[in-house]
């Protein structure tokens, strides 16, 4: 698609918005404008394509399909269908993976799906059969209590947030950890890694239903081979939640023992973050869990959102190709090159370093919180999120580190100097930054001073770097 083909057709849409709503059409302008000027280090964004962004921008919108292919609550649905095959089509054929639901609205509506047809899978309950059966009339209430015993006794073992797991593999505040019975499995105290063994006993004692493998904001390669040796050996499904490194998966950096879905059972996944795609989710599976997948909607999700469903179709005809490898590779070849020059400069990273597209850099020796550290960066134009460690002192609001992930800005073009660059003007920023206090002069988690100039310099050297990589080059708002 031309420069100019792709300015002409956001200019007019923001003609169009702005007819209706300006303030709209200006923070949509205003939102290109900062994302542009800033160093987006968030880890679970990216910058999807104008053809992925723009698939997104239709009458697809408009047409409710809840419901399955072919097999819909609705009817002139044909449309949707095609979409819907086709992306699932794209899907099963990128990651190798038997069957594909492109229906999740997220990567948490993914989770609760892959729960339900876990449950509906593996629980034996008659009440659950009569249920499956559709013969909901012969369930007396008794029969409706004893399931909802069933369902609600199961156990899941999952990652802790802390450690880098996601609220829903069973963090106690989020619905996992009250559906479910729940233990959390964390990472060896010494090294900040994985420790299998210690995962394997904790299966044996707590007999899970779910073993829940992935991470949020653990900078290491999981070995998914072993995790499923893990879960055979204590009669557990294997779930996967591959959201944020679906990207290296599909372009063929984690293979093998790497790669989860030919280990588990079910693998689910956004398709915004590394995989660069819109916002959503998405389920792979093995053949026997696919007809409990197929009834996440209406079962758990609302009508499916079929303008991102044909996004999804876009992004992953794109993530097929050999640019895309050639990406995913640099993804992680860049988080390395952040690593070294943090660990150059003497800052400390959980784990000591990464091998996947993020790191974890703990702040505590800043004398900071994850909060202040955060703040202070956004300050000089440095897009984070604060993020827990190990064991943080500091809970999940203040926190006390930050958390740094490359697929944006390698998507700009950035490559190992402007890496290299980028933990230096972190450490800048954090070396000169210092904690503050409460109007009382107490201590405070939140407030902070940034020493002057700081922002000024930092700002200037990321312009540089930013002007050099533009962000959707050629595109020209009139
Ligand atoms: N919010 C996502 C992330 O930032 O990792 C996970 O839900």
């Amino acid at each position: 698609m031309s420069d100019s083909l792709i300015s002409s057709a956001y200019s007019q849409a923001l003609e169009v918005i702005a007819s209706v709503e300006p303030r709209i059409a200006e923070a949509t302008r205003q939102e290109l404008a900062d994302q542009r000027g800033s160093l987006k280090l968030i880890a679970s964004e990216n910058y999807a394509s104008p053809a992925v962004l723009m698939t997104m921008g239709t009458w697809f919108s408009d047409k409710y399909a809840e419901g399955t292919v072919g097999h819909r609550f609705y009817a002139g649905c044909q449309n949707v269908d095609t979409v819907e095959s086709l992306a699932a089509e794209h899907a099963r054929e990128l990651f190798g993976a038997p069957y594909a639901y492109v229906q999740p609205h997220s990567g948490i509506d993914a989770n609760l799906v892959a729960f339900w047809s876990i449950l509906a899978n593996r629980v034996e309950s008659p009440y659950l059969q009569k249920l499956q059966a559709k013969n909901v009339n012969e369930l007396t209430e008794a029969d409706w209590e004893s399931l909802r015993h069933e369902l609600g006794n199961q156990r899941l073992l999952g990652m802790s947030l802390d450690a880098g797991g996601h609220l829903t593999h069973g963090f106690r505040p989020n619905i996992s950890g009250k559906m479910f019975h729940q233990q959390q499995y964390g990472t060896d105290p010494a090294t900040g890694l994985l420790d299998y063994d210690a995962v394997a006993a904790k299966a044996r004692e707590f007999k899970p239903l779910i073993l829940v493998a992935g991470y949020s904001a653990y900078p290491r390669r999981v070995d998914f081979a072993k995790m499923r040796e893990i879960a055979d050996e204590v009669g557990a499904v294997l779930m996967v939640d591959m959201a944020h490194f679906a990207g290296l998966v599909a372009g063929k950096v984690f293979t093998g023992d790497e790669n989860p879905v030919p280990h588990a059972h079910v693998v689910t996944t956004t398709t915004h973050k590394s995989l660069r795609g819109p916002r959503g989710g998405m389920v792979l599976a093995q053949e026997e869990f696919a007809a409990d997948v197929d009834r996440g909607c209406p079962m758990v999700l609302g009508g499916p959102l079929s303008h991102v469903m044909a996004a999804k179709a876009v992004a992953l005809a794109e993530a097929r190709t050999t640019e895309f490898q050639a990406y995913a590779q640099k993804v992680a070849d860049n988080a390395k090159s952040l690593a070294e020059g943090f660990l150059s400069r003497g800052a400390h990273l959980v784990t000591g370093g990464t091998d996947n597209h993020l790191v974890l850099l703990d702040v505590s020796s800043f004398g900071l919180t994850g909060r202040q550290a955060e703040s202070a960066l956004l300050d000089a134009g440095v897009v984070t999120n604060r993020n827990s460690v190990p064991a943080d002192p500091n809970g999940a609001w203040y926190t006390s580190g930050v958390r740094l992930g490359t697929p944006a800005l390698t998507t700009r073009g950035f490559g190992h100097d402007e890496f290299d660059t980028v933990a230096e003007l972190i450490v800048d920023v954090l070396s000169n930054t210092e904690a503050g206090t409460t109007k009382a002069g107490e201590p405070s988690k939140a407030s902070y001073v940034l020493g002057d100039g700081v922002a000024d310099r930092v700002t200037k050297r990321s312009a540089e770097m930013l002007d050099k990589h533009p962000l959707y080059p050629g595109l020209v708002l009139g």
